[in-house]
């Protein structure tokens, strides 16, 4: 092949006239299958399509998407449900580009995935000569993963499928970029050279166990405590560290705060649980145990009003895979470095049946926060409002989670995304998946997708107007599949809320309002699902109930009112204040 051999050659992989040849095509395939990769998620076109239909003839499950946003997130989340990377394989540069995102998210979240790209020829996008779809991807992903590589020879193909997959799930985990030029996919080798060249990876995640006198000065500083606090992140679920952490939370008897995708590892029912008196707790706790959780914003990076530092700063014992985590924000009084699981497991060995539980009056003050907030809360899902308020809407989603705790929950907005949050218990682990670390819109369908293809399990996916449009298209994607999800869209008719109005008094809509009354389910029926259109909360109860025993496609559009929410949701305080011009 000459140099400038248009790559759109590569994109076709008849079968090779030489059995006793292999290629890029069918090495790659045979590197993500040897490992243990059995679904892929992309988008085809040059130079991947035949590389998608190859791995779909041999036995792999091949998901495509309308959008490589949505393509990628399903790979994050699968990588966060399975503890494996998830695949997400895209076309060069728009694609490419499309998909990274994605790729950053699941970097953020530490989440586990390698984004391949089909790229164009080197020695053309290094000269910049115009290639088709030229652009040098691997510097450009570099500084958004975790790892990025290039695979320039077919012999290659298995180091590199090897090292992607170390580097996105080893130590904290992440996403990785993986290049492959066109031209890969179409050299050959021997067939048993090429055999040769591939790698098993043994041990991908080693379990990392913390030193002995660190766990024995960390049970020391929590033996001190008065008012002792757990928090749990979604590290902690992704770790599968759900054994352990119920036996320390029913042994110690110290009271926990779950995270968002933390809830469910033990049932947000739990007497222990603290959500309900989040402010309290971290105001008066005095020591606190962070598992799999950074002190990012989403905790008011450890200090200010929420910690009440003004009482003086708290002491933390911090268990975590990544050491450069620990004193990121606050000083870390005992960290812990190692995998969860490990980590757990050396403090319950020092933890005996003669451990001193917290006093009472500890327990006694935060049951009496819970039941207060409860109480309130009680009060708002039994109002029966006409149009439905996020709450009375959600008390519906409520029971059916209650009554199907196996679905998984995928959730995005801003007032949905948080009432939802407090509202909606989880009883087992990894059973929620939402915006995350950088609270992105978009992840809905994704994440959906991901979430009933990998578990096979019923999925409700609770999602804002504004957010559900960020990946709305792949409404045809449930329905080609056919998968179990049920999407119920609280539309409120626009970003916050429906009623902000165009200052100007001009003939444009506020930058934040949608189509009134627009009709999402009818999206839904154009692909062949199921639509329905509710605006009482028995309706919406029922219209799930019959979606999660038809177990189809389904797309609930609920009216809330568009009165109901505010700016940003909770987190309104972020917004930056305007001054006022003349
Ligand atoms: O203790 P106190 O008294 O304080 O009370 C607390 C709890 O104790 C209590 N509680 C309970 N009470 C009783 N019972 C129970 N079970 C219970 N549980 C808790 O309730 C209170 C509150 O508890 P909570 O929620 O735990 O505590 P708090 O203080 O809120 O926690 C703080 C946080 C920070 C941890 C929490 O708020 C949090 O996790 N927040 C996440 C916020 C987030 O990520 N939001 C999404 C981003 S908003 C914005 O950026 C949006 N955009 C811009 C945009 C984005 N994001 N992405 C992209 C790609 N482009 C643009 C857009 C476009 S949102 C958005 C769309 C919005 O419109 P939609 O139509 O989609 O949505 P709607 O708003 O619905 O219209
Ligand atoms: P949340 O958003 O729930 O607050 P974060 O994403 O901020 O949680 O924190 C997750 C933390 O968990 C990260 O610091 C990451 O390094 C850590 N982590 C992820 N997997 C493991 C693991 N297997 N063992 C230990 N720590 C882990
Ligand atoms: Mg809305």
């Amino acid at each position: 092949m000459s140099i400038h051999e248009p790559a759109i050659r590569c994109e076709t992989n008849e079968p090779l006239a030489d059995p006793e040849l292999t290629d890029g095509f069918h090495l790659l395939l045979d590197a993500l299958k040897l490992n243990d990769i059995d679904t892929l998620f992309g988008l085809p076109g040059i130079p991947i399509t035949d590389f998608l239909r190859t791995a779909q003839a041999e036995g792999m499950r091949v998901i495509t998407f309308r959008h490589e946003q949505n393509a990628g997130n399903a790979a994050a989340a699968a990588g966060f449900l399975t503890g494996k990377p998830g695949v997400c394989m895209t076309v060069s540069a728009p694609g490419f580009l499309n998909g990274l995102t994605a790729l950053a998210n699941a970097t953020t979240n530490c989440f586990p995935m390698i984004l391949i790209s089909g790229s164009s020829e080197r020695e053309i996008v290094d000269l910049q000569q115009g290639d088709y779809e030229e652009m040098d991807q691997l510097a450009i992903a570099k500084p958004l993963c975790k790892a990025a590589y290039r695979i320039l020879q077919a012999k290659d193909i298995g180091v590199g499928i090897a090292r992607a997959i170390r580097a996105a799930v080893s130590g904290r985990p992440g996403g990785v970029y993986l290049d492959l030029p066109a031209r890969l996919f179409s050299q050959t080798l021997p067939l048993e050279v090429g055999r040769q060249s591939l790698i098993n990876v043994v041990d991908p995640a080693p379990r990392q166990f913390p030193a002995p006198d660190r766990v024995s000065h960390a049970l020391a500083l929590l033996k001190s405590a008065k008012k002792p606090l757990v928090i749990l992140g979604k590290g902690a679920a992704y770790a599968r560290a759900e054994c352990e952490i119920n036996a320390f939370i029913e042994k110690t008897g110290i009271p926990y705060l779950p995270m968002s995708m933390a809830k469910g590892l033990l049932p947000d029912t739990h007497e222990l649980s603290a959500a309900a008196a989040r402010s309290y707790v971290l105001q008066e706790s005095d020591v606190v145990v962070l598992i799999g959780v950074r002190l990012n914003w989403l905790l008011s990076h450890g200090k200010g009003k929420t910690w009440a530092q003004e009482k003086g700063p708290k002491k933390f014992i911090q268990l975590d895979i990544a050491p450069t985590e620990i004193d990121s924000n606050v000083a870390i009084d005992a960290p812990l470095i190692g995998d969860i699981v490990s980590c757990m497991q050396s403090l319950l060995a020092g933890i005996d049946n003669h451990w001193q539980k917290p006093p009472t009056e500890w327990t006694a003050a935060i049951a009496e926060r819970k039941e207060k907030n409860a109480k309130k809360m009680a009060e708002k899902l039994a109002e029966r409002p006409s149009p439905m308020s996020f709450q009375s809407a959600l008390s519906a989603v409520k029971q059916v989670v209650k009554d199907n705790p196996e679905a998984i929950v995928v959730s995005e907005g801003a007032n949905t995304l948080d009432f939802a949050r407090s509202i909606v218990d989880m009883y087992l682990p990894r059973k929620r998946l939402d915006v995350g670390t950088w609270g992105v819109m978009g992840i809905g369908m994704g994440f959906a997708v991901a979430a009933s293809v990998v578990t096979g399990h019923q999925v409700i996916a609770i999602e804002g107007d504004s957010a559900f449009g960020f990946s709305g298209m792949e409404v045809e994607t449930l329905c080609r599949y056919q998968l179990p999800v049920c999407v119920v869209v609280f539309n409120n008719n626009g970003i916050y809320k429906g009623t902000d109005i165009n200052a100007s008094g001009g003939k444009d809509p506020a930058p934040t309002v949608f189509v009134k009354n627009a009709c999402y389910e009818m999206l839904m029926e154009a692909f062949g699902g199921r639509g329905v259109h509710v605006t009482t909360v028995d309706q919406l109860h029922q219209a799930m109930n019959e979606a999660i025993a038809l177990g189809i496609p389904t797309l609930i559009n609920a009216h809330i009112d568009e009165t109901a929410g505010t700016e940003s949701g909770r987190i309104t305080s972020l917004n930056p204040a305007k001054t006022t011009r003349k």
